[in-house]
């Protein structure tokens, strides 16, 4: 039987089979299910992390290390009462109006729920009354905006502005290839040049 801290190294490695495998045997052996997700899952996730962020991993194998994570919470999610989940806060995030670029923001998206926070996601071509209505419904801490466009990263501050004519009191993240820090200072919003600096950035926010 494995240990749950060797969980880590399944999700290093993308091997989703393995992990199905493994995290079964776990909960059929009773293990914690917060304890698989935070030392198993979320421990290897943070390797990968930190491995993109050196350089040492590229974007094909954190996607396969995201999936085969997924597919172990899939397991012990059902098992975890919605208060029981470990949450960082809630983040409501889309590719903004007019552009159907998500590779990148899924990507996002992943690294940040493997963090721990809850996602909002809204897909691509999000609006600003998506945004508005998904911070309401959810009293969401950040909204996050990729753009990959120049002429969709303008909309960012439709966003903001919108958000903030409702009296809204949330943080705004900002990523996708054209923007700049600059820029993402005169919207009013924190810049961050992938998805690991979106978790670094996300964890100071609601620090
Ligand atoms: Co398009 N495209 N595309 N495209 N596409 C670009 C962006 C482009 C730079 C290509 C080029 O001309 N060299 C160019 C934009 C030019 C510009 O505006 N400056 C372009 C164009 C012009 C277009 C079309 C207009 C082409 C056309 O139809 N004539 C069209 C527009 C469609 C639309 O959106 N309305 C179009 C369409 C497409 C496809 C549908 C074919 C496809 C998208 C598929 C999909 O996403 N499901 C596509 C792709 C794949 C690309 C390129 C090749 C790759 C983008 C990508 O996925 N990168 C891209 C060229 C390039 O970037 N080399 C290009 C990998 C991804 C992991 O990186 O998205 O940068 P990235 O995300 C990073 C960071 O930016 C950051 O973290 C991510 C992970 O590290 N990040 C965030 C992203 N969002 C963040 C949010 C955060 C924080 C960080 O906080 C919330």
């Amino acid at each position: 039987m494995l240990n749950i801290a060797d969980l880590g190294q399944f999700v290093i490695d993308g091997n989703e089979p393995g992990i199905i495998e493994n995290v079964n045997l776990l909960v059929e052996a009773k293990a914690d299910p917060i304890a698989i997700i935070n030392e198993g899952l979320l421990s290897g996730m943070n390797v990968v992390g930190e491995k993109f962020k050196a350089g040492d991993m590229f974007v094909p194998e954190v996607l396969m290390a995201a999936r085969a994570m997924n597919a172990g919470m899939d397991i012990v999610k059902p098992l975890i009462a919605d208060k029981d989940m470990p949450s960082l806060g809630t983040i409501v995030i889309g590719t903004v109006k007019g552009d159907l670029h998500d590779i990148g923001k899924n990507l996002v998206v992943m690294m940040l729920e493997s963090a721990g926070f809850k996602v909002i996601d809204l897909g691509i071509d999000a609006k600003v009354e998506q945004f508005v209505a998904a911070v309401k419904e959810h009293n969401a801490d950040i909204v996050g905006m990729s753009a990959m466009l120049t002429t969709t990263m303008t909309y960012m501050q439709e966003v903001i502005k919108a958000c903030q004519d409702e009296g809204l009191t949330v943080q705004y993240l900002v990523g996708g290839a054209p923007l700049s820090p600059a820029y993402s200072e005169k919207l009013g919003a924190i810049y961050a040049a992938d998805a690991s600096g979106a978790v670094d950035t996300a964890k100071a926010l609601t620090a």
